[in-house]
């Protein structure tokens, strides 16, 4: 079966790939058949994740997966959440890597006084088989940790560099890609979807 990763993030479609290996489906990332970006209007993660799985589903004809993710701060009444990718109001075209500096110097930022660092990324993910299914399998995952007070680490992408994983005492981004794919809000959440399409014998 053909499955269309409805993503335009480069760095988490690599995540993405390497962690749907066990499925055994073909997984083409949408910007390989031309499919646009979606827009990601709404306020919950399920909501965006499951607006650009069918978005991409309408255009290609094709069974899709989706995730909306993005990092949770208590302290900071749950931002940048649903906003992660935007949070410093970058233009998109701006490379990847700079929009991603700016998102964290601006959370640094924001947490200047702040005593709670603690943190939760979330990933929200969805499969439909088509664009009117009426049944989405939904899988989510949480990774929690604190942020940090400076950058560390080159590895990963977005806000790995400032957020610090108690269970391996280093930043996400100084994790090599594997131990970052066993133990990320990504890889729970994958995990559980993949339980689903295995009961549903996808
Ligand atoms: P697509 O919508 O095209 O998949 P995106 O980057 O816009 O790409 P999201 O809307 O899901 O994806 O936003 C997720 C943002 O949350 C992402 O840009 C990062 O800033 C942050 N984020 C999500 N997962 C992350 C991770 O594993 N490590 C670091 N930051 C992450």
């Amino acid at each position: 079966m053909k499955i269309i990763l409805a993503s335009n993030n480069s760095k988490k479609i690599k995540e993405l790939s390497a962690l749907f290996l066990p499925l055994g489906h073909e997984i083409i990332p949408q910007g390989d058949l031309q499919i646009p970006e979606a827009d990601e209007p709404f306020n919950t993660f399920l909501e965006n994740a499951l607006h650009k799985a069918r978005h991409a589903a309408k255009i290609s004809g094709l069974p899709a997966i989706a995730d909306d993710s993005g990092l949770c701060v208590p302290a900071l009444n749950g931002d940048p959440g649903v906003f992660s990718s935007r949070y410093a109001n970058v233009e998109s075209s701006n490379n990847a890597e700079n929009k991603d500096f700016l998102n964290n110097q601006k959370l640094l930022e924001n947490l200047k006084n702040v005593q709670d660092r603690m943190a939760f990324f979330v990933c929200v993910m969805v499969f439909i088989q088509a664009e009117k299914s009426p049944l989405p399998l939904i899988s989510t995952g949480l990774w929690h940790g604190k942020i940090l007070t400076e950058s560390r680490g080159n590895n990963g992408f977005g806000y790995d560099p400032i957020f610090y994983v108690p269970e391996k005492n280093c930043s996400a981004a100084e994790l090599s890609a594997e131990v970052k794919n066993s133990i990320s809000h990504r890889a729970k959440a994958v995990k559980n979807l993949l339980q689903q399409m295995q009961e549903l014998q996808i």
